[in-house]
């Protein structure tokens, strides 16, 4: 059996993808900074009303996904529309963002030759057929949130380089598969391991692009909590999130989660690749911030997701009624602590109110919440969500910034009127 990603497309699809192209170029990261430098007042805080300055994010089609919010091409980056997360803690599998950084991303996979090889500083290296893999303990499962380091990027002000992204670089699915612990243990690691690498079967399109290889410290390879899935939401992984193996990582940011994982390397040393030793990175302190224009004294790579929450059932810009119930809803999440707090403000962060949480789907999922609220005065007002975990950690209610745009997580402030 062959999984063939450009042959399964309908010719339709085929067309999308071309046009997908074309609109793409016009939508460059560069174009929008250029754009949004001329038209300061651009920049706004809500996702339904994200264009970048570049005009509005077109919709496109790929194999196995519902449209989805284009940012680049080559590489695909797509995200979720945000208005989807209202629909349930869980994001479809066809619903689910894409993000690849190299070009060359492959195709068409057959499950039947597919090898993982474990190497390295190993006791017996090993290259293990899908079905080995699957045979190799019970499995185990997880839902948990896959979230890419710029998630909502786009917000950051000063702007920063880089794809502009809304906030639907994120998602929530139930992961089956094998810990990463057993793997290494079947493998037997050697007492000089320090680090993990793992790779996919993407590769740079010229030999000058550094290869998309992330690590782990063994300590965190050995957890139990990092596995190696085939499985989301109770099938096999859609093609684009890593079909038919990838890492997850619970808790930790996406850049982790390599999919079509190929090699698990063990190493002696502190891996210094491209895309932990100088891409991925955050100041290293306590904001993991710094004042724009400066130059952080040390940085290290980026770990664990912070605690955020968005409001989902409310559009930006949205009129809502007076003197009338109204139930706000949305979801929360963190990086393995827990959410075990939610609170709302409907008049700009003056009040603050306590929300329902909603089903506990363990503690790397996202929560969701519910508050009844009504709206006792007309006119313009804010409506705010700030969630707090278990770790008494909470949501800054001015963004920290950093020059990657990376793990945004500020109190989140949607504009309504009440009517
Ligand atoms: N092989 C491979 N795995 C990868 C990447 C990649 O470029 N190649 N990108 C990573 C990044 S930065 C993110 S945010 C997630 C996105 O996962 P998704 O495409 O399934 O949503 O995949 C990660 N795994
Ligand atoms: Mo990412």
């Amino acid at each position: 059996m062959k999984f063939s990603f450009v042959d399964n497309a309908a010719p339709s699809r085929r067309r999308i993808l071309r046009d997908a192209l074309t609109l793409a170029l016009a939508a460059s990261p560069l174009a929008s900074l250029a754009k949004a430098a001329a038209e300061p007042e651009a920049a706004d805080t809500n996702a339904e009303d994200v264009t970048f300055a570049a005009g509005p994010r077109p919709l496109v089609q790929y194999p196995q996904k519902r449209p989805l919010t284009l940012v680049t091409t080559r590489p695909p980056h797509l995200e979720t529309p945000f208005a989807l997360f209202n629909n349930g803690p869980i994001t479809p599998n066809d619903a689910f963002f894409v993000r690849y950084h190299l070009a060359n991303f492959p195709t068409s996979i057959d499950p039947d030759s597919y090898r993982l090889t474990i190497k390295g500083a190993v006791d017996t290296p090993l290259s293990l057929s899908l079905a080995e893999l699957k045979a190799l303990a019970e499995p185990i499962a997880v839902v948990a949130v896959n979230q890419c380091s710029g998630n909502s990027r786009g917000f950051s002000m000063p702007r920063v380089f880089g794809a502009q992204l809304g906030h639907g670089s994120m998602g929530n699915a139930r992961w089956v598969g094998v810990s990463l612990k057993t793997v290494l243990e079947k493998a037997g690691v050697k007492n000089d391991a320090r680090q993990v690498t793992f790779r996919g079967l993407d590769k740079p399109v010229l030999p000058s692009t550094p290869e998309f290889i992330k690590a782990l410290d063994i300590s965190h390879a050995m957890d139990g909590e990092p596995m190696i899935a085939w499985s989301m939401n109770g099938t096999d992984l859609p093609f684009l999130n890593g079909y038919p193996i990838r890492l997850v990582v619970p808790g930790y940011f996406g850049t982790y989660w390599v999919k079509h994982l190929s090699e698990i390397e063990v190493v002696d040393h502190t891996y210094d690749g491209f895309f932990m030793a100088k891409g991925y990175r955050v100041p290293d302190n306590d904001c993991f911030c710094i004042a724009p224009g400066t130059t952080a004294a040390q940085t290290l790579p980026i770990a664990k997701l912070p605690v955020r929450s968005f409001i989902t059932s409310v559009k930006h810009g949205a009129v809502l009624p007076l003197n009338k119930s109204v139930e706000l809803k949305g979801i929360a999440f963190d990086g393995g602590a827990g959410v075990n707090k939610v609170e709302v403000s409907i008049d700009g962060g003056k009040n603050w109110r306590e929300a329902r949480l909603g089903q506990d789907l363990g503690r790397f999922s996202f929560r969701e919440w519910t508050l009844p609220i009504t709206f006792h005065r007309k006119g313009a007002t804010q409506l705010m969500v700030r969630a707090s975990n278990r770790a008494g950690e909470t949501q800054p209610l001015r963004a920290d910034w950093n020059p990657g745009g990376y793990r945004r997580h500020v109190v989140e402030t949607s504009h309504v009127t009440v009517a």
